[in-house]
């Protein structure tokens, strides 16, 4: 067996985002979002019909969610501010969603936990949407009006910012796989969004750095992007293609995220390998000093699984999107079937490894790590009622093991926030596949009951020492 620190100073949060927990979707003035706007049309694209309009309850309980964290030996979380909540279809400050906002950054405050705050998690309000979303110029310079103004009411009280939650997940999943609506299959655009994401981001930057000049945000503030990066792997002995497809993934889905953060600017040799095959992207004169601005002070990483890829056997696909690669599944994948994703854990320290070599000025933290699993009650013991999740307990001490031992070859890596630390709303998915320590049971009002691993996780917040199978 081997014995594992982490540092003393390394924080353990949760990770949430408000369309996914705050629930009172047309209350408090909060305007539609994208997700409402879809559950209203197709509740039949939701497991069990569960639309977004209940979250996890937190509204009404956070309070108690905050001491459950504290037990926990937690000190932070992430949370998102709903753009639809705080602001009028003008552009303008919605009251009860400013005091919204307020209260509930004041009651994390009292309960001694510090929250981090995420101005965009996949919600767009539906009527910017139907002006066309992020495809629309004007979308983004709103997006930049309503990070100045978050800037302005919380500036005060917040000291961890982010401007996106994984700005690569609607691009795919809505505008080039067709996953969620409006179900696209258009490679383009889903650059063109991209790419606007791009300078929305940077926008959000500068209207951070001029707020923070102009003295309305704390001192000690500081501004992240949080996307999902893992470094792309390919078969043993790969071809040349091979290696071409990791270029391009690795291009896509990390470095055009990481060189815009370190070095305010797009990677070239993806933006040529996009424009050789057709791709127009929006750029405008004064693009280039916009993007300049995007450089940020840390990242958040969020790891699940990674990416195995390997050389497409077709150009382009039914949909006529070109193809730059295709995966690639490894013979020893372990998986967690329920969410259909590979667990591999050593990901996390590879990334570690990456960030140290090729961007060694970058300190980031992992922002979202964790495991869902369908019918969790099936492990209800039953005389206790407690879900037995060992299966949850293996996934996080594997994982903070690799944390660990990346920390310890020098990677800048400075804490860990567990996705979820209560059960929440997962998107299309709903309540199917429940990631907490703290199980919500539908059944009985969202009451919240701990899981074994919530006892196990108090232990390791406390110690910071991890006891693994050498090399797990
Ligand atoms: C990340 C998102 C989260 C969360 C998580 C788990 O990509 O940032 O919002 O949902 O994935 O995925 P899912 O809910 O789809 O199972």
């Amino acid at each position: 067996m081997e014995q594992l620190t982490l540092p003393k100073d390394f924080f353990f949060g949760a990770a949430m985002s408000g369309p996914q927990t705050e629930g009172e979707w047309k209350s408090g003035g909060k305007l539609e979002n994208l997700w409402d706007l879809w559950s209203n049309l197709e509740l039949d694209a939701f497991h069990n019909r569960v639309g977004s309009y209940g979250g996890n309850d937190f509204t009404r309980r956070h309070n108690e969610d905050f001491q459950i964290f504290k037990d926990l030996g937690l000190t932070s979380f992430r949370t998102s501010i709903q753009w639809s909540r705080l602001l009028d279809e003008d552009g303008n400050v919605n009251p009860e969603g400013e005091k919204y906002y307020h209260e509930l950054f004041a009651d994390a405050a009292a309960s001694g936990l510090e929250c981090f705050v995420n101005l965009y998690h996949f919600d767009m309000p539906a009527y910017l949407f139907r002006r066309g979303g992020w495809e629309n110029r004007e979308v983004v310079e709103a997006y930049a009006n309503y990070a100045a103004k978050a800037f302005e009411l919380f500036g005060k009280e917040i000291r961890c910012w982010f401007t996106f939650n994984e700005p690569i997940v609607e691009p795919d999943q809505r505008y080039q796989n067709g996953v969620w609506y409006p179900y696209l299959h258009n490679f383009n655009r889903a650059k063109v969004v991209q790419y606007n994401i791009s300078v929305a981001h940077s926008l959000a930057v500068a209207a951070y750095r001029r707020a923070k000049a102009a003295g309305l945000m704390r001192e000690d503030s500081r501004i992240g992007l949080i996307n999902c990066f893992t470094p792309p792997y390919t078969r043993e002995n790969p071809s040349e293609a091979d290696l071409e497809a990791v270029r391009m993934t690795d291009g896509i889905n990390n470095r055009w995220w990481l060189d815009l953060v370190t070095k305010g600017e797009l990677p070239a040799d993806v933006l040529d390998s996009l424009a050789s095959r057709g791709v127009e992207l929006p750029i405008r004169p004064g693009d280039a000093e916009i993007l300049a601005q995007g450089k940020v002070d840390w990242l958040g990483c969020n790891y699940y699984h990674p990416e195995r890829v390997q050389a497409p056997s077709r150009e382009v696909d039914e949909s006529g999107c070109p193809v730059f690669a295709e995966p690639y599944v490894w013979p020893e994948a372990k998986m967690n079937e329920s969410r259909g994703w590979e667990i591999y854990p050593k990901g996390i320290y590879d990334f570690g490894m990456k960030l140290k070599n090729e961007y060694p000025e970058l300190e980031f933290f992992v922002s979202e790590n964790g495991m869902g699993v369908e019918h969790e009650w099936d492990f209800r013991d039953a005389e206790t009622g407690v879900i037995q999740d060992d299966y949850r307990i293996e996934f996080v001490r594997e994982h903070l093991a690799w944390i660990a031992r990346a920390i310890a070859d020098g990677a800048n890596l400075v804490g860990y926030h567990y996705w979820a630390v209560v059960d929440n709303w997962s998107w299309s998915n709903a309540f199917k596949n429940r990631y907490g320590f703290v199980e919500v049971d539908l059944e009985d009002g969202y009451k919240r009951r701990l899981k074994k691993s919530a006892n196990w996780l108090r232990e390791v917040t406390k110690t910071h020492t991890l006891t693994v199978e050498e090399g797990k």
